[in-house]
């Protein structure tokens, strides 16, 4: 945690916008090069970590000596071996701390001072991260796609390695280490056997090799009936003593070629994945027998917590009911990974109430930084205001480890959309450090990334810490949630009703709109689901009247006319904040259009275009969610609210030609 932070008051003397040339965003937020000869002064031989400090300091330093020194003092103890201090003066400045890959992460801390244009003058920085495991989850499977990937295939080339490295996974590593994140979960939670095949284990050996000198460790999801499916084995039960054979032969074949290798995450009975519950165990037991075998070698399990099953039990409550009375069972190397909300990375869920209900497991939170249910790579959504809600909830202290569900592929800008590149930063920082604001993080991306001149950032910033609200605005406001298109969750679907379908993947299960009204009652009257968090809270989140409006839907079923504690009615409120999304966009594009001075031509007409996109969804979301709910509200739109610009019978009939790892293009949308 930073113990004095040099608040980055932007000075603007960084990186001036005077460079225009077309970029297709590849070099992220590291496009500093500088021609300035740095003098580095280090002692310490052969450390890859200290080795890639120095080439990043001699790439891009422009300032006065930088001395880098391994230091086991008091001081640098307590911070860890990737904590560090910086200390500077007017002579030299002093990056210290007592591992090598601190000062891998002082180095670029020092570079992203220089870059956002912050007083070098004296340097008295502490620094140590909240969390040791801070790690990206690739969705990337075998053959190349990516589950909810919206920027090209994946990075991997499976069928290249281990033989062709491409350049960019050390770029990757690269972008990673600059921002703190120091594991990556390489494949699919969806996982397929193969992935411990040996041969598949070469592969993520020459990986696992690019990364170290990073900091970056390496794990792999699994699937839990690898033993049956590659082992030929007749069980996969936790407690068969065949099947804890040929794990703990698995693991030592991994540790062989891969020493430093993390550890397993796993997605268990949920979805259709096997899992221990197949065998009449408990998450509990599937999880420690895998903790077992990984324990010698120092890793871990990562097990997850997203479980559901079409029962009539309230989806939203599944997850507590069945960890819960878990909590204490698993072994001190199994982390609980838990998605932020307990249904689905909605565009605004209250936090799962499994974090303040297991105080005797270690747990970890899992945010998604793909944007599944925010408009792919179409929308831009700074994410960094949502998982700030989530720590203003959930004590950050209270967790051991945090994950986020990568957005990254192979096209040329890494994700997609420009300004989804903040929220792999964002993810980074707050991993890093969750008491940062968005703000300050939107400010050093932007000047990172584009240029630090105040008339660009201030502008830009603003835009950025507005867009969450504009799409929780356009899409499901005041608690709706889970209204999207069947499987590929873009656009409204509302009505969507598919025979034979599980009702709990079906949007009217969710809003339960009808002439009586609107939302799902997990209050007492209703699923109870309120009372899985503490008691404060769950007296708040009981009565309509207390309940925060941001989540009125999500507990309560109320009436079309019940009144808001503005004195509006629920219907009018509804109407305003969609207008109020479709509004926000419009002014999102008219902030960016004054920009144009200050952004090189490729990038600036290339999110433009994606403004423009947004916009059009956005009156897209609120037309169809709009007619759609009035045929039950009866009631008319209220002054102020602009026309509707399609017919609820046109926008029924869409249906996009995407799989679940496509964006839709400008062509195919309403
Ligand atoms: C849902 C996704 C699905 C994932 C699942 C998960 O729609 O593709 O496999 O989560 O997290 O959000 O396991």
């Amino acid at each position: 945690m930073t113990i004095k932070l040099l608040t980055i008051g932007l000075l603007f003397s960084g990186l001036a916008c005077e460079s225009l040339s077309a970029e297709d965003g590849s070099r992220l937020w590291l496009r500093q090069d500088s021609t300035a000869q740095a003098t580095i002064n280090c002692k310490i031989q052969q450390s890859a970590p200290i080795e890639k400090a120095k080439e990043e300091l001699k790439r891009t330093w422009s300032g006065k000596p930088v001395v880098l020194e391994l230091n086991y003092d008091t001081e640098h103890k307590a911070l860890g071996r990737e904590g560090y201090t910086i200390k500077g003066d007017t002579d030299s400045v002093r990056l210290e701390s007592a591992g090598e890959t601190g000062l891998l992460y002082a180095a670029y801390h020092l570079l992203r001072l220089q870059a956002t244009g912050a007083d070098l003058s004296r340097l008295d920085i502490r620094e140590k991260p909240a969390y040791d495991i801070r790690t990206l989850n690739h969705w990337d499977n075998p053959d190349g796609t990516v589950e909810r990937g919206y920027a090209g295939q994946s990075l991997w080339e499976w069928d290249k390695l281990p033989d062709t490295i491409s350049p960019r996974y050390e770029a990757y590593a690269r972008a990673n280490a600059s921002i703190g994140i120091n594991g990556t979960v390489l494949n699919n939670v969806n996982a397929s056997p193969e992935t411990l095949s040996s041969n598949n284990l070469t592969k993520v050996k020459a990986l696992a090799d690019v990364f170290r000198p990073y900091g970056i460790r390496v794990y792999l999801s699994v699937n839990f009936a690898s033993p049956k499916a590659l082992g030929k084995l007749l069980t996969a039960d936790p407690l068969d003593k065949e099947v804890t054979e040929w794990w703990e032969k698995k693991t030592d074949e991994i540790y062989n070629l891969i020493p430093d290798f993390g550890g397993f995450l796993v997605k268990a009975n949920s979805e259709g994945q096997p899992g221990p519950c197949d065998y009449g165990r408990t998450h509990a037991e599937g999880a420690n027998m895998l903790a077992r075998t990984l324990k010698p070698h120092g890793g871990i399990v990562m097990w997850r917590a997203f479980v559901y099953s079409p029962t009539d039990s309230d989806r939203a409550k599944q997850a507590y009911n069945e960890f819960k009375p878990l909590d204490g069972e698993f072994l001190d190397n199994v982390i609980v990974q838990v998605k932020n909300g307990p249904i689905d990375f909605q565009p605004r869920e209250p936090y799962s109430p499994l974090f303040t209900a297991m105080p005797h497991s270690q747990l970890m939170a899992e945010f998604q930084i793909t944007q599944e249910y925010l408009g792919h790579s179409n929308h831009l959504v700074f994410l960094a205001p949502m998982w700030k809600e989530f720590f203003g909830d959930v004590s950050h202290q209270s967790l051991r480890a945090i994950a986020g569900v990568s957005n990254i592929g192979d096209e040329a800008n890494w994700c997609g959309h420009d300004f989804a590149q903040a929220n792999w930063y964002a993810f980074g920082r707050l991993a890093w450090n969750p008491e940062l604001t968005s703000e300050q993080i939107a400010e050093e991306w932007l000047a990172q990334t584009f240029c630090s001149d105040p008339r660009f950032v201030n502008p830009v910033k603003e835009m950025m810490l507005a867009s969450h609200e504009a799409a929780v605005n356009y899409m499901m406001p005041l608690g709706l949630h889970h209204i999207f298109a069947w499987n590929h969750h873009y656009g409204p679907e509302p009505w969507c009703h598919i025979k034979g379908a599980r009702p709990d993947w079906l949007p009217p299960y969710y809003h339960q709109a009808g002439k009586n009204g609107i939302g799902f009652d997990r209050s007492l009257t209703g699923s109870n689901a309120a009372a899985q968090y503490p008691d404060s809270l769950a007296c708040l989140f009981n009565n309509p009247h207390t309940c925060p409006d941001e989540f009125l839907l999500w507990f309560h079923h109320l009436p079309w006319h019940f009144k808001m504690k503005d004195g509006q009615t629920l219907w009018n409120a509804l109407c305003h904040k969609y207008e109020e999304g479709v509004l926000t966009t419009e002014k999102m594009q008219e902030t960016w259009k004054a920009m144009e001075p200050y952004v090189d031509k490729e990038r600036f007409s290339r999110i433009a275009e994606r403004l423009s996109i947004q916009k059009n969804d956005a009156v897209w979301w609120k037309d169809a969610c709009l007619l759609y709910f009035q045929t039950f509200s009866k009631m008319k739109l209220p002054k102020g609210i602009r026309k509707p610009e399609h017919k609820l019978k046109d926008l029924m009939k869409v249906k996009l030609p995407i799989s679940n790892y496509e964006r839709p293009t400008k062509d195919m949308l309403p």
